[in-house]
């Protein structure tokens, strides 16, 4: 490269951390939840990548909250154990035996593998479930499903805490039953549920597709409610997107300022979305 290409690439950098000043001052202080699904945990260096946003959200004084899936790592490993398993409703049918399989997958290995990759850029991630100081309580999502637990009782409490001592909790979606029993909950809902009990600024639902699509397959960036209510009702919405966007709904009835759909895939996804005015994926607002 040439000094005079290479002056004008700084120079370019300088100007991009300029224009994020707004940005930075909007978020400062602000609680964004972060839900990773297991497909959008992609390689080694995709996780480094997603840490480092989530540190540099840290540095600048966002409070970010990850709440993490990992279905594709669960099945990997009931596979291994020749357990047969199946999705209801988008839910997993989830006996004794599984349900120990989902804990261990979640909270011990894709959690850790989380904590381990922010810490290693630097912050300080606290790995934690629903079933850590009381923060998420469930009920019996249906009887039928088993030990799948719906999000009855929130307490952020240990959250707040944490924010204080700019720490990053890292969250795997089991509850604790009223009886004490560990619930298996979806990852969308928790982190719905999650973002919710904080009243968080943004929930960013970090998955493998760009965004909401209309009819003639364009991603929409910027929608309310009522257009999601409207687009599931025609059928525009459908499958998949289904859960994301009845998470995003939920929450906003719950106050959470506004929710994303987005492509964590993406490189630097995250940033894109709080600090640029071009933004990422969509946009859904009360
Ligand atoms: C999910 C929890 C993990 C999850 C499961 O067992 O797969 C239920 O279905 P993703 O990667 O976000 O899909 N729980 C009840 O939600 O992972």
């Amino acid at each position: 490269m040439k000094t005079q290409d290479m002056n004008r690439d700084w120079i370019a950098t300088a100007a991009t951390l300029s224009s994020a000043l707004p940005y930075l001052q909007r978020y400062d202080d602000a609680i964004v939840v972060i839900k990773l699904g297991g497909h959008a945990m992609g390689s080694d260096e995709a996780m480094e990548s997603f840490a480092r946003d989530v540190v540099l959200l840290r540095q600048v004084g966002v409070n970010p909250v990850i709440v993490h899936g990992g279905g594709p790592m669960i099945n990997a490993m009931l596979d291994k154990l020749d357990i047969q398993s199946e999705f209801v409703g988008g839910k997993r049918v989830t006996d004794a035996a599984t349900v120990e399989v989902v804990e261990m997958v979640l909270s011990g290995v894709v959690n850790k593998r989380i904590v381990q990759a922010i810490n290693r850029q630097g912050g300080m991630a606290v790995g934690l479930s629903g079933k850590d100081a009381n923060l998420m309580t469930c009920d019996r999502a249906d009887e039928s499903l088993g030990f799948v637990g719906s999000p009855a009782e929130m307490d952020p409490t240990i959250l707040r805490h944490l924010f204080e001592k700019e720490m990053i909790p890292v969250i795997a979606p089991l509850g604790a039953g009223r009886d004490g029993q560990t619930l298996n909950v979806n990852g969308d809902t928790a982190a719905g549920a999650i973002a919710g009990a904080l009243k968080a600024d943004r929930l960013l639902l970090l998955t493998d597709v760009s965004g909401v699509k209309n009819a003639a397959g364009e991603v929409v960036t910027d929608l309310k409610a009522g257009q999601i209510r409207e687009m599931t009702r025609d059928g525009t919405i459908a499958g998949g997107m289904i859960p994301k966007t009845e998470t995003a709904l939920a929450a906003l009835s719950d106050g959470v300022r506004a929710a994303v759909i987005l492509d964590g895939r993406a490189p630097n996804a995250v940033l894109l979305e709080l600090f640029t005015e071009h933004g990422a994926g969509s946009i859904i607002r009360p």
